[in-house]
């Protein structure tokens, strides 16, 4: 496996990558580059799935289905600890490989592999039990949780293996089996995962594809799919939930946030503004539930702003190999241009202060300076939309109310922090938020035992903790009577 993720002097990755299709690698005809970010060149092939290797994903997948479900909830566990095992060994591997696809430092990829093989082991130790609804002498009426048959998932680029490790640990402990599709900028980590899952799991029941849109297209409306698990922008969020519509496959949708961080006026600013921005500018700006706007009491904005561009500045941004890096480059050209193009749009803004950052790196590759943003409107793109890059607008408020209003005034919500001294207090503002997941003096995270997901259109319905594994799942209720 080590060929993987070693370049050669020009930087490229002569290594033939492959789906895992039953169990086995298959190649295909045509292949597309992959890009590294750090560089804007490519440095490897992805192999493009055909629709006859996707309909035979889905045909191993199916075979393998019943053999699967039929296992115990302890027989699967074994399973998934013994994968997040093998991960955990070869995760120094796959991290590099991260680094090179997805531009992120080494350092946050490895974390990523430690949260992945977590991921794994955590979902699979939770215990998933039958409830009695009715016990009444006349009726036992019983509800209990069945595999609902083949699962499709399609995740983005950001966190490639990390979110593609929540679904693979959902679908398959509560007895599903899978179809993988990760994104077309970011597919080579996770197609490694497949080709180390081969010596691990029963043939069919983990099928890693890569393409393009397409196949993903391909995977929504497919009618031997019953589940569509997508992580993705929200408009593909709607055109997945269309097409899946066709079968009626029941989709778990984790898009898009405009999450706000509200500071109180009793705030640590020193603390709060490290912790923020981290917050911000965490994976390059790149996260669904990282904070994209923060609100900030008059009689602090000043301070607080001047906080924040000191951290800019002395934010270490470069390639992700070396040593020290904080903040890679946006992780492809598309992402990068829209970036660009709402700092534009921001600095054309009447009054707007840029107090620190405002540049792309003078070197090949998609950096852009961590920019943090004073003085700006609330009807511009940088505050109504989900900018998902190193860009942080700082607004003013005087009443607690209003600011609550401008936070909650947006079609999203994922997630949302308040800052304060006082925690009682932080926690009633935070019940004020419309967001599916509101922190006090702290913001990102995930855990796979405490459900995640979003408030309005930022997703349809939840993922972790058993609300997440349920949702893997058809109730079946079994009633009996008691008496003839
Ligand atoms: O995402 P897409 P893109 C946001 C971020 C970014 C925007 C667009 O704001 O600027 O999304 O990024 C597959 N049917 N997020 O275009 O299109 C695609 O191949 C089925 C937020 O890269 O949503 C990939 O595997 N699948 C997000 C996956 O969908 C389709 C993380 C995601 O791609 C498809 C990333 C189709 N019709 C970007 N079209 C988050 N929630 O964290 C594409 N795909």
């Amino acid at each position: 496996m080590t060929t993987a993720t070693q370049a050669d002097a020009a930087g490229k990755v002569n290594y033939e990558f492959t789906h895992t299709i039953n169990g086995k690698a298959e190649t295909s005809k045509t292949s597309f580059d992959v890009i590294n970010p750090a560089t804007a060149t490519a440095f490897a092939q992805c192999p493009d799935a055909t629709k006859i290797q996707l309909n035979r994903a889905v045909a191993s997948a199916r075979r393998a289905f019943p053999g699967w479900a039929k296992k115990s909830f302890e027989e699967r566990r074994a399973y998934l600890h013994k994968f997040a095992a093998a991960v955990r060994e070869r995760s120094e591997e796959l991290a590099a490989l991260i680094t090179r696809e997805q531009g992120k430092p080494l350092s946050n990829a490895l974390r990523e592999m430690a949260g992945t093989a977590n991921s794994l082991e955590q979902m699979a130790n939770i215990e998933l039990k039958d409830e009695v609804l009715r016990d009444d002498g006349k009726n036992r009426i019983s509800m209990h949780f069945r595999p609902m048959g083949v699962v499709g998932a399609i995740t983005p680029w950001n966190v490639p293996v990390g979110l593609a490790s929540h679904k693979i640990a959902q679908a398959l402990y509560a007895g599903n089996t899978l179809v993988l599709k990760p994104s077309p900028y970011t597919p080579l980590s996770t197609l490694l995962l497949g080709e180390l899952s081969r010596d691990i799991l029963p043939h069919g029941v983990f099928n890693v594809v890569g393409g393009g849109n397409a196949v993903g297209q391909w995977l929504t409306k497919h009618p031997g799919i019953d589940k569509i698990s997508f992580t993705g922008s929200v408009a593909t969020g709607k055109r997945v939930m269309e097409s899946s519509s066709g079968t009626l496959k029941r989709v778990t949708l984790e898009l898009g946030g405009n999450d706000p961080a509200i500071m109180l006026d009793d705030v640590d600013i020193a603390g709060a503004t490290a912790k923020i921005f981290n917050g911000a500018f965490g994976n390059c700006g790149q996260i669904c539930m990282a904070v994209k706007r923060v609100y900030v009491p008059e009689d602090l904005y000043e301070p607080v702003l001047e906080a924040f561009a000191q951290l800019a500045r002395n934010h270490r941004v470069g390639e992700g190999f070396e040593p020290d890096v904080q903040m890679g480059p946006l992780q492809n050209k598309m992402q990068y241009d829209k970036v660009l193009d709402v700092l534009e749009d921001t600095k054309r803004q009447p009054g707007v202060r840029i107090v620190a950052g405002g540049h792309p790196l003078n070197r090949p590759g998609y950096f852009l300076e961590p920019t943090i943003v004073g003085d700006i409107g609330d009807n511009t793109r940088l505050v109504t939309e989900e900018q998902f890059g190193p860009i942080l607008p700082v607004l003013k408020y005087t009443d607690l109310k209003d600011a609550l209003a401008r936070a909650n005034d947006t079609t999203m919500g994922l997630a949302a922090s308040v800052w304060t001294k006082d925690i009682e207090k932080g926690a009633k503002v935070a019940a004020q938020i419309q967001a599916g997941t509101v922190w006090v003096n702290h913001h990102v995270g995930s855990e796979a035992d405490i459900p995640f997901g979003g408030f309005k259109q930022s997703g349809l319905g939840r993922e972790h903790g058993v609300m997440g594994l349920q949702a893997y799942m058809e109730p079946q209720i079994i009633n009996v009577p008691l008496q003839q």
